[in-house]
């Protein structure tokens, strides 16, 4: 893509890819793994399409060697991966299974020896269905027993990886998983999702803290998923429900972790109960390195005083994905400029981006996704434009490699750059593999 600049060209812009265990790994029974909140929230029927579930994931757990040199085909310099806590602790809170360690080591190890950057997760939504059993994030005991796992982290890796994330996206887990319940555990409440929030937060500040203590050198940071739709008008009762609509994914986490306090009028206005004790505000606060922003899309919507949210999302022209989410690159700029307008936010690495599409157009060898080609390729001249305004993107992770476990989706939702055959499960590259291995060559 010859359009883009320097910058994004220069050696120090990391360009990788990014996963979770549980989309991806499979092998939910092996080596001691112990059951998630999403094990058994696949069995919940009606929660997942087709009845699917992670066991098989994208085989990954036994095929990691496939896919670290498909990242090494890529030329990534960066793969962003989360380690499963029940592979670590199968009851979240007690023994250690050293036997979970072993993948993950097999993993870091032969991404650092093909010069791949391990970007490592500790929390991508499996928490310990033991720890579910005793409350799960409602219970403040799980930010500690989080804290414990992630020192067994720092302390077993902490040699070889330099780049930590705390939390994925803790508005999915508290919201999705407390608030409409379309997400493990699958509550549907209106209080827990801020009691779920505030316990994630000081998860968060606490493992921050024992990064500091045990890695001084390692990097550390959180990944958000902001929404901060446009005003459908230039109406200002229009842009005030564009503010007001954002505060939830933003202002909620942003103004703990930057400022050390909630957004009050917000909370007010929900009737949220956080239980926050002495000091939390002040662990949570702790400083972060850089900042994950995951973005696939942006609303646009309108004042609607009849609503109880004060808000209503309104049509639009543009182009959607599968997910029917719009594709709008020019809404990554408006979300890295509305963060770096109310937070300081020290560096940016876009952490996912992507799209699902039907990926039905095929020659039976590579399966022709220029709709991904075309999204790809617009969010980077995105992150190109936010980078000449100033903003410190530092990096692009695409979402993601392979075809996976899409959630609630199941597997009939695909983002990767690789399909999978099955029954045998062979990789498939996608043009999209070879769009995004020509463009971290600089082509
Ligand atoms: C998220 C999660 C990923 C999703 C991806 C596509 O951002 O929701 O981190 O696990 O699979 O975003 O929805």
């Amino acid at each position: 893509m010859a359009l883009l600049e320097s910058r994004l060209k220069s050696p120090d812009f990391l360009w990788g890819v990014s996963s979770s265990a549980y989309q991806i790994e499979g092998s939910v029974l092996a080596d001691g793994r112990g059951e998630s909140i999403w094990d058994s929230f696949c069995r919940l029927p009606g929660k997942v399409k087709n009845g699917d579930t992670g066991a098989y994931g994208s085989d990954s757990y036994v095929r990691w060697q496939e896919d670290v040199d498909m990242l090494h085909e890529l030329g990534a310099g960066a793969y962003r991966f989360s380690i499963a806590w029940p592979r670590i602790k199968p009851d979240g809170s007690g023994a250690v299974n050293h036997r979970g360690f072993g993948y993950y080591h097999r993993l870091i190890e032969e991404l650092l020896a093909k010069d791949i950057e391990p970007w490592v997760a500790l929390y991508h939504w499996d928490l310990p269905q033991a720890l579910q059993d005793r409350g799960g994030w409602l219970n403040r005991d799980t930010a500690f027993y989080f804290a414990d796992y992630a020192e067994l982290c720092f302390r077993e890796f902490g040699g070889l990886v330099k780049n930590w994330v705390t939390l994925n996206e803790p508005w999915c887990s508290a919201f999705l998983g407390h608030g409409v319940g379309v997400h493990a555990p699958g509550l549907v409440d209106v209080q827990a999702p801020f009691t779920a929030a505030h316990h994630l937060l000081l998860a968060h500040g606490l493992a921050v803290k024992e990064c500091r203590e045990l890695l001084p050198a390692a990097r550390i940071g959180i990944v958000l998923n902001p929404w901060t739709p446009r005003s459908a008008t230039a109406r200002d009762e229009d842009k005030q429900a564009a503010l007001l609509a954002s505060v939830e994914r933003t202002g909620l986490w942003c103004d703990p972790l930057f400022n050390g306090q909630y957004p009050e009028a917000y909370c007010e206005a929900a009737g949220a109960k956080l239980p926050i004790l002495p000091g939390d505000m002040a662990l949570i606060k702790a400083p972060l390195d850089f900042l994950g922003i995951n973005y696939y899309n942006e609303d646009a919507v309108c004042a609607a005083p009849a609503q109880a949210a004060g808000y209503k999302n309104v049509p639009t022209w543009q182009k959607k994905t599968e997910m029917q989410w719009d594709i709008v690159p020019d809404g990554l700029v408006r979300v890295l400029s509305f963060m770096s307008e109310h937070w300081k936010v020290p560096e940016y690495y876009i952490t996912e981006n992507g799209a699902a599409f039907s990926d039905s157009d095929t020659d039976g060898k590579v399966i022709h996704d220029n709709d991904r080609i075309e999204y790809l390729q617009d969010h980077v001249l995105a992150v190109q434009k936010a980078c000449e305004l100033g903003l410190p993107v530092k990096g692009y992770f695409v979402w993601t490699m392979l075809d996976n476990f899409e959630w609630s989706h199941g597997y009939e939702k695909r983002f990767g750059m690789v399909a999978i055959k099955q029954p045998e499960g062979e990789r498939i590259r996608k043009s999209s593999f070879y769009f995004y291995r020509d463009l971290i060559a600089g082509y």
